[in-house]
């Protein structure tokens, strides 16, 4: 039996879920909740706007655009300079690189060709824990543009936030490190339902740990049954061409 619990409309009732059992009385909300909902909508029409003034921005200049997002450490600047390694001779690719403080993710990705632009969130953007579309356009203005195929955004280390923020991306992809466990797709359902691949990393550590993939797949399906999985290593490189193929594959969808 779920627990008993008021909503603002008077209403009480339960919930008898094995995997999402609300246990939350969201009894204290009752005075604030419409303006909460309506704060959250204009900041996100907002956000909007700025993300779609971004796509046109990038079609005009025939640039695909793909936002990497994970957990913090999951490997997303590991695997963006194995990347660079491969393509940035062949396919002309643009990094955004969004954090919160340092330059220390941006100066590993310098050198490989690619113009890598640095969004600090902390610079004028309150320390955010995720990159939004107006942050993105900061950045933009630090790049060739017209001159690339390919823009990679290395979004802020967060599960939750960057996911819930547009950019005027194509496609999302999501870096994931078997570290982390098998049941965040359900614990975290927002991120992984956004993004069109999932990069399971770091799988060079398996043999070390009781990460049960087929768990993990079977949690990602139930809430995103569509996303393509890669299973990877940023550090032996397994993983990596398939990748770079999808990467490709978005690169060409502007043909
Ligand atoms: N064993 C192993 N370690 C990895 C792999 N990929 C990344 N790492 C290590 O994981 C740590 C974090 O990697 P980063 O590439 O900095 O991760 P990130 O997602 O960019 O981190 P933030 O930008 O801080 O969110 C580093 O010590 C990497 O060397 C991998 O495939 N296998
Ligand atoms: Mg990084």
């Amino acid at each position: 039996m779920g627990r008993f619990h008021p909503h603002s409309d008077g209403t009480i009732h339960d919930h008898d879920h094995v995997t999402a059992r609300d246990v939350g009385d969201h009894s204290g909300y009752p005075e604030t909740g419409t303006a909460r909902i309506e704060v959250l909508e204009d900041i996100l029409s907002e956000n909007d706007r700025v993300a779609d003034a971004n796509q046109k921005d990038f079609a005009e200049a025939g640039v695909r655009v793909v936002n990497i997002m994970s957990s913090p450490g999951a490997g997303k600047t590991t695997l963006l300079k194995r990347t660079l390694a491969a393509l940035a001779e062949g396919t002309r690719i643009g990094i955004l690189e969004g954090d919160i403080a340092t330059s220390i993710d941006a100066d590993q990705l310098e050198g490989y060709g690619a113009a890598v632009s640095l969004v600090n969130t902390s610079a004028g953007f309150g320390g955010e824990c995720h990159l939004d579309a107006v942050m993105v356009r900061s950045g933009l203005a630090r790049l060739p543009l017209p001159e690339l195929d390919l823009l990679l955004i290395e979004n802020v280390g967060n599960l939750v936030c960057p996911a819930e923020f547009r950019v005027g991306e194509h496609a999302k992809a999501m870096v994931y490190s078997v570290t982390e466990g098998e049941e965040k797709p359900l614990k975290y359902p927002v991120m992984f339902r956004a993004v069109d691949v999932v990069v399971i990393n770091k799988v060079d550590l398996l043999p070390y740990l009781d990460f049960d993939l087929d768990k993990f797949l079977a949690n990602l399906r139930a809430v995103n049954p569509q996303a393509t999985t890669i299973r990877a290593s940023a550090r032996t490189g397994e993983g990596l061409e398939e990748w770079c193929s999808w990467l490709l594959g978005q690169a060409a969808s502007n043909a």
